[in-house]
């Protein structure tokens, strides 16, 4: 008996200085991974402020890349090459990495902050149980439009955008699913088409847009369009609802043939070497707080219901940013179409650019 009390002994004084050693190399050089955070995020997408109270709070320092697409970030997290800890996929994208197996999934015992997201946000087709992914931002596809510079001219349509008045005067987002979407949309198409045909008949109407297309361009469509240098753009609801906070002149609108709803959420990538930090990064994220101060400096709208009683009224209530889900529902969300199908979308919308030159 004697033994088998000293033999336990042993055995719990030794497990508890193997744990003081593991935690005391945590503290002095850090473990693989274990003080630094690799997140990897859209360009304009997060207050820095916040980069830096997670920082404090949490002694993890944060490595910060950006992404200005989907496609872009998909191949660089495939390549394997870096480590993410986090990063933030669209939709479309987030069925086509889980299916790739490219995503580690979350432990929600880790993420109690995730109760403060609406539930309409959450069980999406993209990511069943959300077993992967957690919402950071949403929004539509539409059109921003400067109406003192169209002779107070109401833009509704799609098709609005083709008048022949309006000779280098739109800016378009750099992103292939937008653009060729805008297409399909103003011919009476979905937006997840596979459909060849549909999908040349989209490239060729774009041709035509041609001469009315300033440029094509990413984040900066932003400066360009507050300043004026064009009196329409092609966007993403975030970034209207920001250029509008800088030029009281424009408005948003969502044509009325339809277009694109979006989600944005946090995932961590299979090349992830520090996962507590990265659950503990996407927990912080989905702190009221957090995302209220994050959603007031980004300008995109914000899934978390806790968080809209830290914002302005007039934010939350303004019907362009934060569609009611009647209105949503007639939207389309990206569908994961295949790598042949998306290869094909991303073909037609290089032979567009190409176009223009
Ligand atoms: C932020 C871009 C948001 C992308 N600059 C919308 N999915």
């Amino acid at each position: 008996m004697k033994n088998l009390v000293r033999f336990f002994l042993v055995i719990a004084v030794s497990s508890a200085l193997i744990l003081i050693a593991i935690s005391s190399l945590n503290s002095s050089q850090g473990y693989s991974g274990g003080n630094t955070l690799t997140v990897y995020n859209w360009g304009d997408y997060i207050d820095p402020a916040l980069i830096k109270k997670f920082e404090k709070e949490t002694g993890i320092k944060v490595i910060y890349e950006t992404f200005d697409s989907n496609e872009a970030m998909m191949t660089k997290i495939q390549q394997g090459g870096t480590t993410y800890d986090v990063a933030v996929p669209s939709e479309y994208t987030i069925d086509k990495m889980r299916h790739e197996n490219l995503l580690i999934p979350l432990d929600y015992t880790k993420l109690p902050n995730l109760k403060n997201i609406d539930k309409r946000f959450m069980d999406l087709p993209f990511d069943p149980d959300n077993q992967y992914s957690v919402p950071y931002f949403w929004g539509t596809v539409g059109i921003v439009y400067n109406p003192s510079k169209l002779n107070g001219k109401k833009i509704t349509s799609w098709n609005d955008l083709w008048a022949p008045d309006l000779k280098n005067e739109i800016l378009l987002i750099d992103g292939a699913r937008e653009v060729m979407g805008m297409g399909l949309n103003s011919l009476g198409y979905s937006l997840n088409d596979t459909n060849k045909e549909h999908l040349l008949e989209a490239k060729n109407k774009l041709d035509t847009l041609t001469p009315n297309v300033k440029a094509i361009v990413g984040d900066e469509i932003k400066m360009l369009m507050a300043n004026e240098e064009a009196s329409i753009g092609l966007v993403w609801s975030g970034d209207a609802s920001e250029i509008m906070s800088e030029n009281e002149h424009l408005d948003y609108v969502v044509p009325k043939e339809g277009s694109n709803l979006w989600f944005d959420n946090m995932v961590i990538p299979k090349t992830a070497k520090n996962i507590d930090g990265a659950q503990k990064f996407i927990n912080f994220m989905l702190d009221p707080k957090v995302a209220a101060q994050n959603t007031e400096y980004v300008g995109y709208s914000t899934p978390n219901k806790a968080a809209l009683k830290f914002l302005p009224k007039d934010v939350v209530n303004d019907k362009r940013f934060y569609p009611s889900p009647e209105l949503t529902k007639k939207l389309e969300v990206y569908e994961n179409l295949g790598k042949k199908n998306l290869a094909y979308y991303n073909e037609l919308f290089l032979q567009f650019k190409m176009h223009r030159k």
